[in-house]
C-alpha cells in the first residue's frame, strides 16, 4: 500500500499540503491495512488473555516499527516537509488501564504477536477510559478521557451476543484492535461494548453520571468512582458483560476449530488478569450446563482451561463481592458459585479457604485458585510471599499450583520506539540481533571501561533530557534545568508505593540549601502519579507535592539548586518521554508490598540508575546488576511482614526520636505551606503521617536520605555513573516481555 495513494484519495492533496491530522488518519488507514494482511489463524489451542485493563498507549509508531516500515514512513514524510513525531502527537492515547497490570497486558500481547503464539486479548471497550486528571488549585480533578475519533485503531465486527443480568438483557458488539507483532505476525485485542451506551450522560468537566442507568453507561469508564455501592454494583455489571461476552466468544471459536466442548482444554486456555475477570470461571460452567454437559464434568473442563495470575497482596485489592450484589446483577452464576463453594466446604475444614465467608462475601481469588490449574505471581519475591504468606493455606493444598512468571516489558515500546538514539547506539556496537532476542544487550558489557562509549552513552542522555525539557516546556508550559540531576517516580499514587517519602525528602533539601548546604549539580525531582478519585489521603500527598513545586520552584534562593515537578496527567505517551530522560528512578515501596514494578525495568532498560527497596522485581534487578550499580536501602520484606505481625510499628516514635525527621513532618503544616495549600488537606496528611503511617514511611526516611545522598554524589563522578549505566542496560535482556510470555507458554498455556 501506497501512503501517496491513500492520502490522494482520502484528501485529494499532496503529503506536503496535508495537516497533521490527515496524515495521522492516512497513516492509521495505511497500518490498519497491512496489519490485515499479515493475519493469520494457526494451531489448535488458543490463549485469551483475558482483562479489565489493557493501557495499550499510542498504537501508530509502533504499529509502524513492528510492520518494519517506520524509517521508510519517516523519510517519505521528511521528503514532503512532514515530521512523524508531530503526526504522533495528533494521535490520541486510549486510556484503558490504570497502571502496572493494564500495561503488562498490553506488553504481553506485543510479545504473542511478536513470538508469533495463537492468543488474543478479551476487554471492554470504555468510551472515556480512565479519567484526564487536571490540576485546579493544586488538587487533583478528574474529567472524561474521549479518545475515539470518527475513525481509530477500532474494527466493528458482526459479532454480537445477548447478555443477561437480572431483570434485562444488553447487547454486547465486539471491536477489534490489531496488534503487530515485531517482524511476524498479528493478533487481536477484542473489546466488547454495550450497544446502548450513551456519552451524552457525562458532562464535560467532571465524571459524575447517573451509576444506575446500566443500559446507557456499562462502558463509559475504566472503573467508576466505587466508593459507594452503586459505583460497586456498576463494576460487578462490567465484570460479567465482559466475561460473559468472552466466554462466548471462546465456546464459539473453540467449536468452529472442531472442539466436541468435551475436549474444550486442548482448545482453549484462559488467563485471568488478577481477579477482575474472575467469574468467567462459573459463567463458562453455566454455558458448558445448557449445552448438554452435567456440572461434574463441565466443573473439570473449566478447571482444566483456567489460569489465574495474582498482581498484588493489598487486602483491599483483592476482590470480596457481597452475595446480594451478585444476587442482584447476576442470579443466574449464584447457583453455581454455592455448588463450587460447597464443594470446597465438603473437602476442607480450614473456613480461611472457602470461596464465601461468614459475612456472605464471595472471594474472587478463591475461586481462581480451587477452579483454575495454575496460580501465579509476577516476580520471585512476590510468588514467595503468596506461597509462605498471604495464600499459605491454599499453597499447602495446592503446591503444583503455584508458579512464578516474572513480568517483563515490550523492548519495542520502551526502547526502540521511545528511544531511537540509544538504540542506534547499541546497534552499532552490539549489531541488530538484540531486537530479536534480548538478552543480546549482554554483549554490551565487555564496552563497560571504553572511555569512548560512555561518552557517547552520556550524550544519548543528554539529549534525551533536553527533548524531555522541550516536550514538558511545549505541552504543560514547566521550565527544567536539561543540565541538572533528572530524579523521577512515576507510578499509581499510593501511600504504599511512598511518593510521601519522596516528597519529605524533597522538604530536607530545602532546608539544606536554604541554610546554604548547596547540591553541587543542581536537582530536579519528577512526579508523575494520578490518584483513584475516592482515594483521599492519596489525593492529599498530590496536594502537598504541588504545593512544594509552588514554593520551591519560586524561590529564588532555592530553585537555582532544587525544583519540583508534577506533570499533570500521568500517561503511556508521557512515560515514553520521560524514562529515557532519567538518571534516577525511585522504586521506594515499602517491601513486600510491590508486587514486580515494570516502570523499573523500564528505566534500566534505559540506562537509569534505581533508588529502591528490596521489593517486587527490585530484588532480581539488584541481584543481576550487583550493588555498585543500584542503590538500595530500608528495612527488607522478612522484617516489615513482621512489624505487622506484631503491631509494633510506631510512627511518632520516629518522629520524636530524629529532630530532621521532625522537622520535616512539620513542615506539611507550616504557615509557608499553609499560605499556598488547603489546610483540611495538609493536616490530614500530617496527622496521617504521625498517627498512622500505615505503609511506615517514617521507618525507612532516615536510610532513604542517605542512600540518595549517596547516589548523588555518585553522579558527579560521569565516568564511573556511565558505567552504571551501561551495566544496567546490559543486564535488561532478563525483563524482555518475549521471556516472560515464552516463560507462560512453556509452564501454562502449550499452544
Ligand atoms: C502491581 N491494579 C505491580 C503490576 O504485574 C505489578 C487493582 C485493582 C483494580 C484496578 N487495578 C488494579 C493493580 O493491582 C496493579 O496494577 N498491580 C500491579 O501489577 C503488573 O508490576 O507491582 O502493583
Amino acid at each position: 500500500m501506497d501512503l501517496q495513494e491513500i492520502v490522494k484519495n482520502r484528501c485529494n492533496k499532496e503529503i506536503k499540503d496535508c495537516s497533521n491530522k490527515e496524515l495521522y488518519f492516512a497513516l492509521l488507514e495505511m497500518t490498519k491495512g497491512l496489519a490485515k494482511a499479515k493475519e493469520s489463524e494457526q494451531g489448535k489451542k488458543k490463549l485469551y488473555y483475558i482483562s479489565a485493563e489493557f493501557l495499550i498507549g499510542k498504537l501508530l509508531s509502533n504499529n509502524l516499527i513492528n510492520l518494519g516500515i517506520y524509517d521508510d514512513v519517516k523519510t517519505l514524510l521528511a521528503e514532503n516537509g512532514k515530521n512523524l513525531s508531530e503526526i504522533e502527537e495528533a494521535e490520541p492515547e486510549p486510556s484503558l488501564g490504570n497502571g502496572g497490570l493494564g500495561r503488562l497486558a498490553a506488553c504481553f500481547l506485543d510479545s504473542i504477536a511478536t513470538l508469533g503464539l495463537h492468543g488474543d486479548g478479551v476487554g471492554l471497550n470504555y468510551h472515556y477510559g480512565l479519567f484526564k486528571q487536571v490540576f485546579v488549585n493544586n488538587l487533583q480533578h478528574e474529567t472524561p478521557n474521549p479518545w475515539m475519533e470518527k475513525e481509530s485503531w477500532l474494527t466493528k465486527t458482526d459479532v454480537v451476543y445477548p447478555i443477561s443480568f437480572g431483570g434485562f438483557t444488553l447487547n454486547s458488539r465486539m471491536y477489534d484492535i490489531d496488534v503487530t507483532g515485531y517482524d511476524n505476525r498479528t493478533t487481536k485485542l477484542h473489546l466488547f461494548d454495550v450497544e446502548t451506551v450513551d456519552e451524552s450522560i457525562v458532562s464535560n468537566d467532571n465524571i459524575s453520571f447517573d451509576k444506575e442507568d446500566i443500559a446507557k453507561n456499562l462502558t463509559l469508564f475504566l472503573y467508576p468512582d466505587d466508593s459507594d455501592e452503586k459505583g460497586r454494583m456498576l463494576r460487578v455489571y462490567q465484570q460479567y458483560f465482559m466475561v460473559s461476552s468472552g466466554a462466548r466468544l471462546i465456546l464459539d471459536e473453540a467449536v468452529k476449530r472442531g472442539s466436541n466442548l468435551h475436549d474444550l482444554f486442548d482448545y482453549a486456555v484462559i488467563q485471568i488478569n488478577d481477579t477482575h475477570p474472575t467469574m468467567v470461571i462459573p459463567e463458562l460452567i453455566r454455558l458448558l450446563m445448557e449445552r448438554g454437559i452435567l456440572i461434574d464434568e463441565a466443573i473439570e473442563i473449566v478447571t482444566k482451561t483456567c489460569a489465574y495470575t495474582n498482581h498484588t497482596i493489598l487486602a483491599e485489592a483483592l476482590e470480596k463481592w457481597p452475595v446480594y450484589y451478585l444476587e442482584k446483577a447476576v442470579p443466574q452464576l449464584m447457583p453455581i458459585i454455592y455448588e463450587l463453594n460447597s464443594r470446597v466446604m465438603n473437602k476442607y475444614k480450614d473456613k480461611s479457604v472457602y470461596i464465601i465467608d461468614d459475612e456472605k462475601r464471595v472471594h474472587m481469588a478463591h475461586i481462581d485458585i480451587h477452579y483454575g490449574f495454575s496460580v501465579n505471581g509476577v516476580a520471585y519475591l512476590h510468588t514467595e510471599i503468596l506461597k509462605n504468606a498471604e495464600l499459605h493455606n491454599f499453597y499447602q493444598i495446592y503446591p503444583e499450583k503455584f508458579n512464578n512468571k516474572t513480568n517483563g516489558i515490550t523492548f519495542r515500546r520502551w526502547l526502540l520506539h521511545c528511544n531511537p538514539e540509544l538504540a542506534a547506539l547499541i546497534e552499532e556496537l552490539i549489531g541488530a540481533g538484540f531486537k530479536k532476542d534480548a538478552m543480546e544487550l549482554e554483549k554490551l558489557a565487555s564496552y563497560t571501561k571504553d572511555e569512548a562509549v560512555l561518552n557517547r552513552l552520556l550524550g544519548v542522555k543528554a539529549d534525551c533530557k533536553l527533548e524531555l525539557k522541550n516536550y514538558l516546556k511545549r505541552t504543560q508550559g514547566i521550565d527544567i534545568d536539561e543540565n541538572s540531576i533528572f530524579d523521577i517516580q512515576i507510578k499509581r499514587l499510593h501511600e504504599y508505593k511512598r511518593q510521601q517519602m519522596n516528597a519529605l525528602y524533597v522538604i530536607m533539601k530545602y532546608f539544606e540549601i536554604k541554610e546554604g548546604k548547596k547540591p553541587q549539580t543542581p536537582i530536579t525531582v519528577l512526579f508523575g502519579a494520578k490518584a483513584a478519585p475516592a482515594y483521599i489521603i492519596a489525593k492529599d500527598i498530590i496536594h502537598l507535592i504541588l504545593c512544594l513545586q509552588q514554593l520551591i520552584n519560586n524561590d529564588p534562593e532555592v530553585s537555582p539548586y532544587l525544583k519540583v515537578v508534577m506533570v499533570e496527567n500521568y500517561n503511556v505517551t508521557l512515560a515514553e518521554k520521560l524514562i529515557p530522560a532519567a538518571d534516577i528512578h525511585e522504586q521506594i515501596s515499602l517491601a513486600s508490598k510491590e508486587a514486580s514494578g515494570t516502570s523499573n525495568m523500564k528505566f534500566m532498560l534505559n540506562g537509569a540508575v534505581a533508588l529502591g527497596t528490596m521489593d517486587g522485581a527490585n530484588v532480581e534487578i539488584a541481584d543481576l546488576v550487583g550493588k555498585e550499580n543500584i542503590y538500595i536501602f530500608g528495612e527488607s520484606s522478612d522484617q516489615i511482614i513482621e512489624h505487622y505481625a506484631k503491631a509494633d510499628y510506631v510512627s511518632k516514635k520516629f518522629y520524636e526520636e530524629d529532630e530532621t525527621i521532625k522537622r520535616a513532618v512539620d513542615f506539611i503544616v507550616s504557615d509557608e505551606l499553609l499560605a499556598i495549600g488547603q489546610r483540611e488537606n495538609l493536616e490530614r496528611l500530617y496527622n496521617e503521617l504521625l498517627n498512622k503511617d500505615w505503609f511506615m514511611t517514617l521507618l525507612d526516611l532516615k536510610s532513604y536520605k542517605a542512600e540518595k545522598e549517596q547516589a548523588l554524589k555518585d553522579y558527579e563522578d560521569r565516568k564511573a555513573w556511565a558505567e552504571k549505566m551501561l551495566v544496567n542496560i546490559s543486564k535488561a535482556g532478563f525483563f524482555s516481555s518475549d521471556r516472560t510470555i515464552a516463560q507462560y507458554n512453556e509452564d501454562i498455556w502449550k499452544l
